[in-house]
């Protein structure tokens, strides 16, 4: 097994006006995404709208893209669903495309027991030969494992690491500190250098899309012990996240890679256009800040 790189972008899905996967538009955001220096992609998550689409849908975004990047850099595929049959048959699209590993959240919508959380993952790890990463957001899913079930989750071999979208950084302490030989990413790119300072393995994140460069810097100079610029490269981050936020996390990134020149079309229903102001803030700090990136 080739062992995950540490810094991946959380993946957009490109949709043509009728709804579907557009496989044309795949290659050039690849490109410009990979273009940032990162290690690679995570598709098909929260941020690449997977709730929102259909199974075969999911497939044709997971094929289509190892077609495009395989070999390019990291690939894992996000198949967590509520239905373990739809994660289990998604698990073994990505083992056949040649995905590097896959990554699930937890089952959502009933409140499922510690033990029944631990059986959907059994069910994905069989499915495939690809190495699982669980998929810790709380806040979108509404299932906020304990340390105590994330340890046990992270007991299992055919488990190499968590992604963990909470800011509750003393959790993420204490599973790394009691799971050492896992890939512990973090995912609330807006305290990326907290978690790092922390000792996350990496990072997978939505705003990765744009300022993965940055994210880049942060994780370089927080390995470096250079406190004060990984400080200054997370207060730029954030300036970039809060109007982000303001705008609406997947279309305003959608929004902007379009502006960058890889144009994927706009999010599915229910999700709305942006407000013109909002993403007026946003043009104004993509024309400004942005090209400054790499100062
Ligand atoms: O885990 C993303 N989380 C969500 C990844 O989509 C909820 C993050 O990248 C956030 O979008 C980002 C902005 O809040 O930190």
């Amino acid at each position: 097994m080739t062992r995950p790189g540490p810094i991946l972008a959380a993946m957009l899905t490109p949709f043509d006006a009728q709804g579907m996967v557009d496989e044309t538009a795949i290659g050039p955001m690849v490109d410009l995404v990979l273009g940032q220096g990162i290690d690679g992609l995570y598709a098909g998550g929260s941020t690449g709208e997977c709730v929102l689409q259909s199974l075969e849908q999911r497939q044709v975004l997971l094929r289509a893209l190892a077609d495009y990047a395989k070999g390019k850099c990291t690939l894992v595929a996000h198949v967590g669903s509520a239905a373990t049959g739809d994660a289990q048959m998604l698990a073994r699209t990505a083992g056949d495309a040649g995905f590097d590993a896959v990554a699930a959240v937890p089952p959502y919508y009933y409140k499922f027991s510690a033990g029944e959380i631990a059986d959907y993952y059994a069910a994905i790890a069989d499915a495939s030969d690809l190495p699982l990463i669980v998929y810790h957001i709380p806040v979108l899913t509404g299932v906020n494992m304990t340390l105590a079930e994330l340890e046990r989750l992270l007991g299992d071999d055919r488990v190499i690491g968590i992604k963990f979208t909470d800011s509750d950084l003393f959790k993420f302490e204490r599973l790394i500190n009691a799971a050492p030989d896992k890939l512990h990413y973090f995912g609330s790119d807006e305290m990326f250098l907290g978690a790092a300072a922390m000792g996350a393995y990496g990072g997978i994140g939505s705003t990765y899309n744009v300022i993965g460069g940055l994210i880049v810097a942060i994780k370089a100079a927080v390995d470096a012990g250079d406190l004060p610029t990984a400080r200054a490269l997370q207060t730029r981050a954030n300036e970039f996240i809060a109007i982000l936020l303001k705008v609406g996390v997947v279309p305003g990134l959608k929004h902007a890679l379009a502006q960058l020149g890889a144009p994927i079309g706009q999010c599915l229903p229910p999700f709305k256009k942006p407000a013109a102001d909002a993403l007026a803030q946003l043009d104004t700090w993509l024309a400004t800040q942005n090209r400054h990136l790499a100062d």
